[in-house]
């Protein structure tokens, strides 16, 4: 398979710096050479510069941090992302913080748009990141990349010039959710975004979970992007982020879930976000984030693909 790696060191959107580093140390910790040595075709296409000098747009958007320059990067990435996809193969966003995802994800629904494909979003966060300039608690736009994805008009602003294909709610599934603000999910509610919060991980698994969600899924029209935040694993395997919370999923779980998407096929595009090197152990969360990159693109102990029969 044909795998691209972009950089998107942006720290704009969350209030800890450091993960703008985040490309480095997935670089570091070998996310190229492990993927290659699954017997992947991967290039490197360094890191996405955002274009202009990023505007100050505070009065536009007076509830946000730094809104200027994520509407430089959304439109840098998104462009960037585009050109990466147009390529072949199958991209790897490494971040960054979730803001990213605006530029990523607007990038992939194009894409689909154009490809005809049928474009699912498997958000894997502690965080349901659809807040809003007037609901957000934090001014943090991490916060909000879901809803300006699915087409919330206080948005709309951050994509000038390029037609955002918008999301439809049914497309979304938020998988190890447990944080929310209470605005945050009155807006859920309402869109009626699939959530698989922690409790029905511990209650049901995450191995009938997904197999539940991916059954639902096209196998033949299906581009499934995953949106990996570091959050989503427990803090004490990946301490590498600005927003720890608590009861996380553990190392087996969180590598069962890339093999089984793997094992999907549907696969089509991936963020790696939120690490922030500058709050790793050693690198221990920046190595965990590669391994897992490797189990999403076919690392097996033991193969399970059914044999072919004689
Ligand atoms: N919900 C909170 C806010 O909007 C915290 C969001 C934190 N987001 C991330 N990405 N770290 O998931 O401010
Ligand atoms: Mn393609
Ligand atoms: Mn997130
Ligand atoms: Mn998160």
């Amino acid at each position: 398979m044909d795998i691209s790696l972009l950089g998107i060191p942006l720290e704009a959107g969350n209030s800890v710096p450091g993960t703008l580093m985040g490309p480095a140390a997935l670089r570091t910790a070998g996310i190229a050479a492990m993927l290659t040595g699954l017997g992947h075709e991967v290039r490197d296409y360094g890191d996405v510069v955002p274009a202009a000098a990023p505007a100050n747009l505070s009065g536009q958007w007076p509830t946000c941090r730094n809104p200027g320059e994520i509407k430089a990067w959304t439109e840098a990435i998104h462009d960037r992302g585009l050109d990466v996809l147009r390529a072949g193969g199958v991209p790897i966003f490494m971040g960054g913080d979730h803001a990213l995802s605006m530029g990523t994800v607007a990038a992939v629904s194009r894409h689909c748009h154009e490809t005809g494909r049928d474009l699912a979003v498997l958000w894997l966060d502690a965080h349901a990141d659809f807040n809003t300039p007037d609901t957000t608690p934090s001014g943090n736009m991490h916060g909000m990349p879901l809803a300006f994805l699915t087409g919330e008009p206080s948005l709309a602003g951050l994509l000038a010039g390029r037609d955002l294909v918008t999301l439809a709610p049914e497309a979304i599934h938020i998988f190890g959710l447990r944080s929310i603000d209470l605005d945050e999910r009155m807006r859920l509610d309402e869109h009626g975004i699939d959530c698989i919060d922690m409790r029905a991980i511990d209650e049901t698994g995450v191995s009938n979970l997904l197999r539940e969600l991916l059954a639902k899924l096209d196998p033949e029209r299906t581009h499934l992007h995953v949106s990996l935040d570091v959050d989503f694993i427990d803090p004490s395997l990946a301490p590498a982020v600005g927003t720890t919370v608590p009861g996380g999923a553990t190392y087996r779980e969180a590598h069962l879930i890339m093999e089984m998407l793997h094992d999907s096929g549907l696969v089509g595009s991936v963020d790696i976000v939120e690490l922030n090197p500058f709050l790793d152990e050693r690198g221990k969360s920046a190595r965990l984030m590669a391994e897992l990159a490797a189990s999403l693109f076919g690392r097996t102990v033991l193969d399970r693909r059914p044999r072919p029969t004689a």
